[in-house]
């Protein structure tokens, strides 16, 4: 099936319609995506990191567990499928998926759907709306960087700190300083490494096209990027798709803070979600460089606009530190059911 999550979109499977054989997976799944290619021309995957994504899913056996998810990036231009990283927004679509499919029975109006997020450990609760025993995508939901509204899926995260760096600060201080900029180094669901926009030179304001063309820039941002991974727990990290590399500036349009988001060599047309809660976790941490300059609101549970290229992802965050509990309202829709083949 292919849907829209959040903001990106993919190739929903079900683990049993795939070879159990990571090697044999991973040529089907490159081949049907049409990677490695920029255009990829050959294939269903958009030309884009953000529409290159693959969710597989299965009846979960764990306790209290309805489905496993498991995220797998597909990149454009190189042969590689990972599993390092997990996608909140590719989540968005896994509830609906799992009661399309079977592996959930439809429960009345709305049916929770609990999801553990394979690639990092962690669980997701998801609410669907299923009014006539199938999930409804229609709804009055909007949300930035997708035309339109849908039908609201709001989702509630635990233990998201340290999901892939065993701690919410790998090295346990509010920033390093790499590259003589200083990053706050950090895990609340993503990996992501926080730097201020003018400290590698730029506004913060610049659009997508524009910073995906700024060679320089990338090229300082890989270099911090090389020397972050170890120091996050994630050994070499040259070809993976994390961390990711958050550029933040003052918030423009009334939210929390603003971001430019490289994932990590494409800037994103929005933001990760599960990124914007390490974003979001970096702005309350006392004497990082987000922190200087988001605006966080007073009480508890706070609700934070992560602006972004497209907009603003809500972020809702209920206490603080590593045992802050985060959720989101995203909305997703099937966009087609059948057959893809490889060559
Ligand atoms: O951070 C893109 C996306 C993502 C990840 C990426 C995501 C998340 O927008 O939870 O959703 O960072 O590669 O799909």
């Amino acid at each position: 099936m292919w849907m829209r999550g959040g903001t990106s979109k993919g190739g929903y499977f079900l683990a049993s319609d795939l070879p159990a054989d990571t090697a044999a997976r991973d040529k089907f799944l490159l081949g049907m995506m049409g990677s490695p290619d920029k255009r990829q021309i050959d294939g269903m995957g958009g030309a884009d990191p953000l529409t290159s994504k693959i969710a597989v899913v299965k009846k979960s056996e764990r306790p209290g567990v309805d489905v496993d998810y498991l995220f797998l990036q597909a990149f454009v231009d190189k042969p590689v499928i990972t599993d390092a990283q997990n996608c909140g927004n590719i989540l968005v679509g896994v509830g609906p998926f799992a009661i399309e499919r079977g592996l959930v029975k439809a429960r009345g109006e709305e049916t929770p759907v609990i999801i553990y997020m394979e690639n990092t450990g962690q669980i997701a609760e998801a609410l669907i709306r299923t009014p006539n025993g199938m999930p409804t995508y229609a709804g009055d939901r909007a949300i930035d960087g997708v035309p339109g509204t849908a039908s609201p899926i709001p989702i509630e995260f635990r233990d998201t700190a340290g999901s892939s760096c065993g701690a919410l600060l790998p090295t346990g201080r509010p920033f390093d300083v790499i590259d003589d900029v200083e990053c706050t180094l950090i895990d609340n669901g993503m990996p992501v490494v926080v730097m201020r926009a003018a400290a590698l030179g730029i506004s913060g304001e610049e659009t997508r096209d524009e910073l995906d063309n700024y060679t320089e820039l990338k090229k300082k941002l890989e270099s911090i990027r090389l020397q972050a991974g170890p120091m996050m727990n994630l050994g070499d990290v040259k070809d993976l798709s994390v961390p990711k590399m958050t550029l933040v500036s003052a918030p423009r349009a009334g939210g929390a803070v603003s971001t430019r988001t490289f994932i990590p060599h494409r800037c994103h047309a929005s933001i990760g979600v599960l990124g914007a809660v390490s974003v979001a976790s970096a702005c309350m941490i006392e004497g990082s460089p987000a922190a200087g300059i988001a605006n966080i609101p007073a009480g508890d549970p706070k609700t934070l606009d992560i602006e972004h290229p497209s907009g603003a992802t809500t972020i809702r965050v209920k206490g603080s530190g590593p045992s802050a509990t985060a959720a989101i309202v995203l909305t997703a829709r099937k966009l087609f059911d059948g057959t893809v083949f490889a060559p």
